[in-house]
């Protein structure tokens, strides 16, 4: 039984895939957009990978990796937005497989479960994991694991996984919530989290030695020199993040709202936080922020008041730009709006509880 898109679509996707020679794959740069990259190309054992940083959008800027690599086919990966620009010119096959808000392109193969389900949210790995073979769907079952919790999603073969992983996750655990913060299987996420930071040639550099990894605790307890690499360049990434948790976690806040913002010029941990820190505050509205120049870069969470509508509005009347899903969005304001920014999400928010009451 398959979650994802139909066993036709997955058997075009595998033909996609076996009937290319030099694919190209761009992916976006969390845990999901990593795993399904890692599914495709450990499968293909060809290929080369792009993480597609910051803005969720493949555009005219990657065309020079096209007419460098040279592919003869494109494969994208768990990225929402693709410009016009970049399919008309890339001159080669284009294949995308996503699970964000559908979009509608001219030109190019297009694979999304929510076209006809729009509510069927399905992480990206999950999705690829279903067109592999079956060998190798069992071989990689952590890696799909590690995306898809990554999303917050425990796939069905969740109970099967944990009688062959009880040390990665614990066969009690039934929530993606608790299997993120409380698990082992959590502690590989964020390491994919963690070496998708930092610069470019790192980040390739710890994706070859990852897509040798056999098991994940060769990672995990450093039992390989693959292993090992991956493991310390994750902890010399994440240090930050763990000093910035440690500072959010002092705080304590009284109303509807938690907010913390940190001034950092170099990496963002802005998902990862505010993702653990609705964890440790349920109910409440998660802002984490990273000021950087005169932009503040913000993570929104929530686990039942719906973002968009509040965060469209609290952007009225300053300047900056947001949007994304239902619980979990994405900003970016500058530095002398925020106060404002923040008020304007405080009054709405205000409202909504007095309206409930
Ligand atoms: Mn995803």
């Amino acid at each position: 039984m398959q979650e994802g898109l139909s066993k036709e679509e997955n058997e075009i996707i595998l033909a996609l895939l076996d009937s290319s020679v030099r694919p190209l794959f761009f992916f976006h740069d969390d845990p999901d957009g990593l795993a399904s990259f890692l599914l495709f190309y450990r499968y293909k054992g060809d290929g080369r990978g792009v993480v597609v940083k910051s803005t969720p959008r493949v555009d005219g800027k990657f065309l020079k990796i096209v007419k460098d690599y040279c592919p003869d086919r494109i494969f994208i990966l768990d990225i929402a937005l693709i410009d016009q620009e970049f399919i008309d010119q890339a001159g080669t096959d284009i294949v995308m497989i996503d699970h964000h808000e559908p979009i509608s392109m001219h030109a190019i193969k297009y694979f999304n479960p929510r076209i006809k389900q729009p509510d069927r949210n399905i992480p990206c790995s999950l999705l690829c994991h279903d067109v592999i073979p079956k060998a190798n769907r069992e071989m990689d079952e952590w890696i799909a694991m590690v995306g898809s919790v990554g999303d917050w999603h425990l796939p069905m073969f969740s109970e099967d996984f944990a009688k062959r992983y009880p040390m990665l996750l614990p066969e009690k655990i039934i929530n993606p919530a608790e299997a993120l913060f409380n698990t082992r299987l959590g502690e590989l996420i964020l390491i994919f989290s963690f070496i998708l930071k930092g610069k470019t040639k790192d980040i390739h550099q710890s994706i070859k030695y990852i897509s040798r990894v056999k098991d994940p605790e060769e990672i995990l307890s450093q039992m390989t020199h693959e292993g090992t690499h991956v493991y310390k360049k994750a902890r010399s990434n994440g240090k930050t993040y763990f000093e910035l948790l440690q500072q959010a976690l002092d705080l304590r806040s009284e109303d509807m709202i938690f907010e913390f913002i940190y001034k950092d010029d170099t990496t963002s941990f802005t998902k990862e936080l505010s993702n653990i820190l609705l964890f440790k505050n349920p109910g409440k509205i998660i802002i984490v922020g990273r000021k950087k120049s005169d932009e503040v870069k913000l993570s929104l969470r929530s686990d039942g008041i719906k973002l968009p509508k509040i965060l469209e509005h609290a952007l009225g009347d300053v300047e900056g730009y947001g949007g994304g899903h239902e619980y979990a969005c994405g900003a970016c304001v500058k530095a002398q709006d925020y106060k404002k920014f923040l008020e304007n999400i405080k009054k709405q928010v205000f409202l909504k509880k007095k309206t409930l009451q």
